[in-house]
């Protein structure tokens, strides 16, 4: 199946100009109008300055999009109601015709369809706590064991189990690699405390590592964990109460599933007042940098 790509994805593609794409589960799911727009267009921005092209990924009316046209994505910020889609999903809105945003694996999923290898977003999912008993795994750590997309993130979110999301990461195969330090970052902040399985400093050396293991017929892809700019970071002695009572409130809430990561963001941004959704920017806009980086140097390593 070939998506619908926007006009400025569509000429990209032509001319062979390096692509990033982005997720909009973030846009509707994660962070509150109207700063999700403002955001959405930012990173956007941020991208075609670094010298690439984005490529933002939803289903809208049963059509794959990638790249969205700029009332397209307007509309679909301020949409109330918009599926929350991931692999299992994404084909069945497609074929009643309804729309949908795109989790990291359902973007991974459109990315790879549309030729694109880079992707940038906030934080991944990944294991939650307690997932002992409630086996809340997300599919995104799946989707990175088997589409060949390397994901820039800063980190998984710190309101999951960071050390068994390594774990699992680890048993799937997917490559970690924390760039420009040796520890885990922890998406609000720089550091989680955990040793990183692998790191590197360059976006070249990230793409070249991107190329081998293609080379090397590896199915799956790379996840960079990129740390929040020093500057935009909330210490991670000040988010492990709001974390912790967050996920305290959702167990209280029967919240779980689809709607748990939604809750949890939410109600951090509402216990720091705001300054959760600050941090979250600041990060996101720091990956669309160094994804537009590694596409430009996959770019020169396939041209
Ligand atoms: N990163 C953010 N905010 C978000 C998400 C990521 O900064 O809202 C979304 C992503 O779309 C990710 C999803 O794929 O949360 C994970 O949801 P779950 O835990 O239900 O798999
Ligand atoms: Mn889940």
């Amino acid at each position: 199946m070939t998506p619908t790509y926007s006009r400025e994805v569509a000429r990209a593609k032509s001319e062979g100009l390096p692509l990033v794409a982005l997720e909009s589960t973030i846009i509707t799911h994660g962070m509150p109008w109207p700063k999700n727009l403002e955001m959405a267009r930012e990173v956007e921005q941020t991208i075609r300055d670094c010298g690439a092209v984005p490529a933002t990924i939803a289903v809208i009316e049963g059509t794959l999009h990638v790249g969205l046209e700029a009332e397209q994505l307007e509309t679909l910020a301020q949409a109330q109601r918009v599926a929350k889609l991931s692999r299992a999903d994404m084909a069945a809105c497609m074929a009643t015709g309804g729309t949908g945003a795109t989790t990291v694996a359902a973007t991974m999923i459109g990315a790879h369809l549309a030729g694109i290898e880079v992707f940038a977003t906030g934080g991944i999912g990944g294991v939650h706590r307690g997932a002992e008993s409630s086996f809340d795994i997300s599919a995104d750590l799946h989707e990175l064991a088997q589409t060949p997309v390397t994901v820039v993130a800063a980190g998984a979110k710190a309101i999951l189990d960071l050390p068994k999301t390594l774990e699992v990461l680890e048993t799937l195969g997917v490559p970690v690699i924390a760039y420009g330090q040796q520890t885990l970052p922890a998406f609000w902040s720089r550091d989680a405390g955990l040793r990183a399985p692998l790191s590197m400093d360059s976006a070249e050396a990230i793409a070249k590592a991107h190329a081998t293991r293609g080379a090397l017929g590896l199915p799956g892809g790379q996840l960079v964990a990129n740390p929040i700019p020093a500057e935009a970071e909330i210490p991670r002695a000040v988010m492990m109460p709001v974390i912790q009572r967050a996920n305290a409130d959702a167990a209280e809430h029967g919240i779980s599933g689809k709607d748990l990561t939604p809750y949890l963001l939410q109600r951090i941004y509402e216990l720091t007042e705001g300054r959760s959704l600050t941090a979250n920017i600041a990060l996101v806009l720091n990956n669309a940098r160094l994804a537009a980086g590694i596409a430009q140097a996959l770019g020169k390593a396939e041209g």
